[in-house]
């Protein structure tokens, strides 16, 4: 370990880093080298208490036994196998259980390599699902506002992320977006579901109005939203949502990149809400983000409506070259595992209330305009700087990092999804953390 710290490169201008200031970050970087359970070592020597599980991935905390002794053996054992046409016995275990973990009626996997491709993936199988059926005048999809359904062309279609997508051109043609959900005046420091806004569900009947049903193929949302700020779905919105599609013959996929593998105390978003979508789109947890893999899960009723015509003939022109790689089914298969002996898909549903109650305490420290949470997810909103917003939560940022605790920001919004192994005491320490920095910041 003690030699591994030695490693700081002296070099990063090479590496135009993602979603980062690039230039601010080089001039005073922030390096990561070991980590364990729940929390990180620094270039330096520090710990750091991981109050984000990475990036909303590590569900069941860092550099685990199992998982890392699979990838091992794994890779010593066979490193690569073709995915098309050809297979390897892990990926198809693997896609058993998942689907032992999925809502009833979803039964059949598709794999990607990230949260990203899963979005293209689902949206692409949902304009040739009607197509095959003999519906292909299906053709637009309707995503929200503020949603983050990834980077792709179509995510950023679907997705209402204005930075992430106003400097790519017109992007796909046909999209449309419902309204978030997201109201201050009416729902500020709820705790679970907010109770306002149901109604909002009610604007995908005034779209389906305008466009008609028989030109639109699939809804697609963020059961809960996280990157844009953990925007929580008012109570009956998603059921009202899944109603009106079931109505149309519109196809609803839930986008549980980050809610599925546990995230809100149930093993999906579907279950917490009991709603079952067409298709769930994940990634993420699926491998406790240590080995890039992300899968859609469809029900059978679209499967099966695939299969059909002659049996040489591909069904269904999509995949990846590491479509289930074997590397990554094993890290998947280890993680579920995991995740199975240690009760870590319910778990946010033991500590939910103790981690709400342990935000919500924060209620009157300054800047502090709402705080939001389900499961273990939780956000705090702040005032922004009249004139500099998003300056005041990523200064925050910085000072949570220097007193040694991981948090993400967006706008001026800090989310915390801690590792589902998170125990009382860390709870305890993030926000005593983050209390001292509230009180400190500008
Ligand atoms: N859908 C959702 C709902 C996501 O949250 C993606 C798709 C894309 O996944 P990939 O694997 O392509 O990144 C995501 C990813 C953050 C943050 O802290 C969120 C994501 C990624 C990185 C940072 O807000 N979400």
């Amino acid at each position: 370990m003690s030699n591994r710290l030695n490693v700081t490169p002296n070099d990063l201008s090479a590496f135009w880093m993602p979603f980062t200031a690039n230039r601010q970050f080089k001039k005073a970087p922030r390096l990561f080298v070991g980590a364990k359970d729940m929390h990180y070592t620094t270039d330096d020597g520090r710990q750091v208490l991981d109050g984000t599980a990475g990036l909303w991935c590590v569900n069941a905390g860092h550099c685990r036994p199992k998982i890392v002794e699979a990838i091992q053996e794994q890779a010593a054992e066979l490193d690569y196998a073709p995915a098309f046409q050809m297979g390897h016995p892990k990926a198809f275990e693997l896609a058993n259980r998942i689907v032992d973990i999925a809502p009833e009626g979803l039964n059949h996997v598709l794999y990607t390599n990230s949260g990203s491709e899963s979005v293209e993936t689902a949206l692409k199988v949902a304009l040739a699902y009607h197509r095959v059926k003999g519906e292909g005048s299906r053709t637009r999809l309707i995503g929200r506002e503020r949603a983050y359904h990834g980077v792709n062309f179509g995510g950023i279609s679907v997705g209402g992320i204005v930075g992430n997508r106003k400097m790519f051109g017109t992007l796909l043609a046909g999209v449309d977006h419902m309204p978030h959900t997201h109201n201050l005046a009416k729902n500020a420091f709820s705790r679970g579901l907010p109770p306002h806004g149901v109604e909002l569900a009610d604007e995908l009947e005034r779209i389906i109005a305008l466009h008609d049903a028989s030109t639109i193929a699939a809804v697609i949302v963020e059961p809960v939203a996280g990157s844009t700020g953990v925007l929580i779905p008012p109570a009956g919105y998603l059921k009202r949502l899944r109603e009106i599609t079931k109505k149309h013959g519109i196809l609803l996929i839930f986008d549980e990149v980050i809610t599925g593998y546990g995230r809100l105390g149930t093993p999906f978003a579907a279950d917490y809400f009991g709603v079952t979508p067409d298709m769930l789109v994940t990634a993420k947890g699926l491998t406790n983000g240590v080995i890039p893999m992300g899968a859609v899960i469809v029900s059978s009723e679209i499967h099966d409506a695939f299969m059909q015509g002659p049996e040489h003939a591909i069904e269904f022109m999509h995949g990846y070259t590491y479509s289930g790689n074997p590397m990554a089914s094993a890290a998947a298969l280890a993680t579920l595992e995991t995740y199975k002996d240690e009760g870590l898909l319910t778990r946010g549903a033991e500590l939910g209330k103790y981690f709400e109650d342990a935000l919500h305490s924060l209620k009157d420290h300054p800047h502090v305009i709402d705080i939001r949470n389900i499961g273990l997810v939780g956000a705090i909103e702040l005032q922004p700087i009249p004139g500099e917003p998003t300056k005041r939560a990523f200064s925050a940022f910085l000072k949570a990092f220097e007193a040694g605790l991981l948090i993400r920001t967006t706008g001026d919004i800090i989310a915390l999804s801690p590792p589902l192994i998170v125990e009382k005491h860390h709870i305890d320490t993030i926000v005593e953390t983050l209390g001292g920095i509230l009180k400190a910041l500008e």
